[in-house]
């Protein structure tokens, strides 16, 4: 994250780091039971390349209180596009605990994150959430998570002509002075209605490097998936929103 600070240990307790042969290169958004939300570029059709990690805080803490999940089926949207990232969204569905019908043992400190049904339900200059482990403005990635706040920008499509498909969206600050950046994609852009319910409103996909004026970050438009989201799901997420 550019321009982020960092989170407190329990802050945003729906993100995930998804993790390849040991190493965090991704984030995601728990989204209940035993689904996880990520970037179609951020996963293969391997699920045991894969594994999940819970409450991870600071990457390299001795204390490690993190919950790790294993992945038993890796979902890529059908559409997906690994040239132009068009429908760069993918679903991880965990593989459940031994004895039990859970995918995850009970741990206050993870929260699912619930899934926008409709593209009208944010608009445009609403303030929304990043967060991630990815690189910063000088280019490190990070130990302790960071989070950033950047609002829903309108026109995605002039910001970025050649390259805006429908189902991708625009976030960021006018300054440029904010955004996700390499190593946050698959993460939560999140959302909150002024009840207070949290919507992960987009999940880290590309831009124009990171933070530069005029080019704002891109996110998959998971309103623009609900669909395939509940039908991959079968239909879990209706039981929660
Ligand atoms: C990347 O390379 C990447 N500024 C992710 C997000 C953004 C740019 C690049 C958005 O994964």
């Amino acid at each position: 994250v550019v321009g982020g600070q960092e989170t407190t240990p329990t802050q945003i307790q729906w993100q995930v780091a998804i993790q390849e042969e040991g190493k965090v290169n991704c984030g995601g958004a728990y989204l209940g039971g035993c689904w996880v939300l990520t970037a179609a570029h951020c996963v293969r059709p391997k699920p045991e390349s894969f594994r999940v990690k819970f409450s991870l805080w600071m990457k390299r803490s001795k204390i490690d209180t993190t919950d790790i999940a294993f992945v038993k089926k890796v979902h890529i949207h059908y559409g997906y596009n690994a040239k132009t990232y068009e429908n760069d969204i993918a679903l991880l569905e965990l593989k459940v605990l031994g004895g039990s019908q859970q995918c995850l043992s009970e741990n206050p400190a993870i929260r699912a994150v619930c899934v926008p049904w409709s593209i009208q339900q944010f608009q445009p200059g609403h303030n929304c959430t990043i967060s991630g482990w990815g690189r910063d403005r000088e280019g490190n990635t990070q130990d302790k998570l960071l989070w950033a706040n950047v609002a829903l920008i309108e026109n995605c499509h002039e910001h970025y002509p050649d390259r805006y498909r429908p189902g991708m969206m625009c976030a960021g600050d006018v300054e440029g002075s904010v955004d996700s950046c390499q190593g946050d994609s698959g993460g939560p852009l999140v959302c909150q209605d002024p009840s207070g319910v949290s919507y992960v409103w987009g999940v880290v996909s590309w831009g124009e490097r990171c933070g530069q004026k005029g080019y704002p970050g891109v996110y998959s438009q998971v309103a623009h998936y609900y669909e395939w989201i509940r039908v991959t799901t079968d239909k879990y997420i209706t039981k929660y929103n």
